[in-house]
């Protein structure tokens, strides 16, 4: 039976003692005990009568049986769907009802759903304690390239999620790809502390990290304190732009701390030429920058060998067609437009949304990435901005209608901008501008207490702010660039 997924990233390991999470209490978990794990995992599914195609909704947080249950979906042909920890209840209901999940899992601390089951942070709930008694052994059924291995949700510019299909093709492209073009082997130590919830910290970095079949330091979370004890063992790092800032802001990180290390990656996120000039300047190391988006995976990369560019994401990876184009037009390099790719990385399409994925599909094949670049003479290719309205905090998107859409519900409220503006740890952050009913006064505490009921707390205004109107052009249109340079300075 082929299996690619697994058969390129688990089923070479299945009886390697060798480490493959190196947990911060002091314990280690090989290969062969984690995949024991996944195989009892994958009979519990395959109770509950999951079967090839069924989603499975994942909102737990982070550890090594987190990770069995993905390693799970896959033996048993089910589509992982992992579930940021922060959305709300009300936000967790769309996803399973959108997505028609067949098995719900989820952390204890939140209200059981019909037929759910649960998994700790410590590996413990019901899961963990069907899987006892299983047997740990299973045969990963058949899957084919094209199959959808997960369904990542993305938010939209129309405020509704859209459930991204990736395949196995896409996954297993971008793991390999990546392994070869960033050199990882057996003997790496990934520092690990990004979320497994999204494609940079599950698909980019564990993937890779599998492929190559080395070892992980496996953190619950960003601490700086936690990363600068474990960074002695690790031999390298991935991580977004708010891990750099955070490193470079503590006088504990030094070159003799990082002296011994192979590589630091960022993504999710621009980063700041100054960010990579500091970071430089501080350890001797270039940080290597890479670009790349839910629905596509990884897109460009800067070089492992060769100038690693500041401000640039690189060139795109072997087998990435990309452009840039302006009303479907390809431009020469050095003008800026519409960056689309194409490739074995570029996802199957929309959940349920064959009209939105024919929006941002061209008909030969290549993917609207909403963001805007320019190509340089040689190759390598600068994000400039979006055409998205989008905003990127701490690597976390924030789609400002599904934010704009709830402010204007609540009572006084007349109409609302959400804007990002620059924040010295996370980049960008939103700002919500609101315009009153006429002769009335919104409570904006109410505002506020409404908006933590519904939303994840990444999304939620660091500010509200009481204006006259809004700016609009001759069109009627919102000028949030207007907007957004006359708040830029408020968190600097
Ligand atoms: C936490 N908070 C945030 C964020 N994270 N607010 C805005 N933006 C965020 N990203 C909230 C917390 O709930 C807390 O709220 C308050 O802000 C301060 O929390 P703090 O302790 O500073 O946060 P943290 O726990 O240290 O988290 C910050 C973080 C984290 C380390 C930057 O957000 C993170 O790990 N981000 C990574 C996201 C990621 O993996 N993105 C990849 C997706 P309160 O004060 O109320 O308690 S993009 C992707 O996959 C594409 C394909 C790609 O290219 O990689
Ligand atoms: P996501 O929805 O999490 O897939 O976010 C993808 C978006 O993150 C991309 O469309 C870009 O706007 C942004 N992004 C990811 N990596 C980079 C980077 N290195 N530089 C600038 N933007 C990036």
């Amino acid at each position: 039976m082929t299996n690619p997924l697994y058969d390129a990233l688990f089923r070479p390991h299945e009886d390697r003692e060798a480490p493959f999470l190196l947990l911060p209490v002091g314990r280690e978990m090989s290969y062969r005990e984690f995949l024991r794990g996944a195989s009892r995992f994958s009979h519990v599914l395959s109770s509950a009568n999951v079967v090839q195609g069924d989603r499975v909704a994942v909102q737990v947080e982070k550890s090594p049986e987190a990770l069995m249950l993905y390693a799970a979906c896959l033996m048993t042909g089910a589509i992982f769907l992992p579930l940021n920890t922060a959305y709300t209840d009300t936000e967790l209901d769309y996803f399973i009802e959108d997505s028609g999940a067949a098995l719900i899992v989820l952390d204890p601390a939140r209200a059981a759903r019909d037929g759910s089951l649960t998994l700790s942070a410590a590996g413990g709930g019901s899961l963990a304690e069907a899987a006892q008694t299983m047997d740990d052994h299973f045969d990963p059924v058949a899957r084919a390239e094209d199959d959808v291995a997960s369904l990542v949700y993305t938010s939209g510019t129309t405020g509704r999620s859209k459930g991204a299909m990736l395949t196995h093709g896409n996954l297993l492209s971008n793991a390999l790809t990546l392994k070869d073009l960033w050199q990882f082997t057996e003997r790496d130590t990934l520092l690990h502390a990004l979320p497994i919830f999204h494609v940079h910290g599950l698909y980019v970095a564990t993937n890779v990290l599998l492929a190559a079949g080395g070892s992980m330091i496996f953190l619950p979370k960003f601490d700086l304190t936690d990363i600068i004890r474990h960074l002695p063992r690790a031999t390298t790092m991935m991580g977004l732009p708010t891990f750099y800032t955070r490193l470079l802001g503590n006088p504990g990180f030094t070159r003799e701390l990082t002296d011994h290390m192979r590589l630091f990656i960022s993504g999710s996120a621009p980063l700041l030429a100054d960010t990579h000039t500091e970071f430089e300047a501080r350890t001797g190391h270039r940080i290597l920058e890479r670009y790349g988006m839910t629905e596509t995976g990884m897109n460009t990369s800067n070089p492992f060998n060769g100038p690693r560019r500041p401000g640039t994401v690189g060139l795109p990876l072997p087998g990435v067609d990309l452009r840039i184009t302006e009303d479907g037009v390809p431009l020469p390099k050095g003008e800026v437009g519409l960056v689309e790719v194409r490739g074995p990385n570029v996802f199957k399409g929309y959940w349920n949304m064959p009209e939105k994925t024919a929006e941002d599909m061209r008909e030969d094949g290549f993917f609207i990435t909403g963001d805007m670049g320019k190509l340089h003479e040689d190759g390598y290719l600068e994000i400039v901005g979006r055409s998205k309205d989008l905003i990127i905090s701490g690597g976390y998107n924030i789609y400002p209608k599904e934010v704009e859409a709830l402010l204007d519900e609540q009572p006084g409220v007349l109409e609302s901008a959400v804007i990002g503006v620059p924040h010295d740890d996370f980049g960008e952050t939103p700002v919500g501008l609101i315009v009153a009913n006429q002769g009335s006064e919104p409570d904006l505490g109410a505002v506020e207490a409404a908006v933590r009921t519904a939303l994840a707390r990444f999304k939620h205004p660091k500010r509200l702010i009481l204006v006259e109107e809004l700016p609009r052009n001759t069109m009627g249109k919102v000028q949030k660039n207007l907007l957004r340079d006359a708040y830029k300075d408020l968190f600097l």
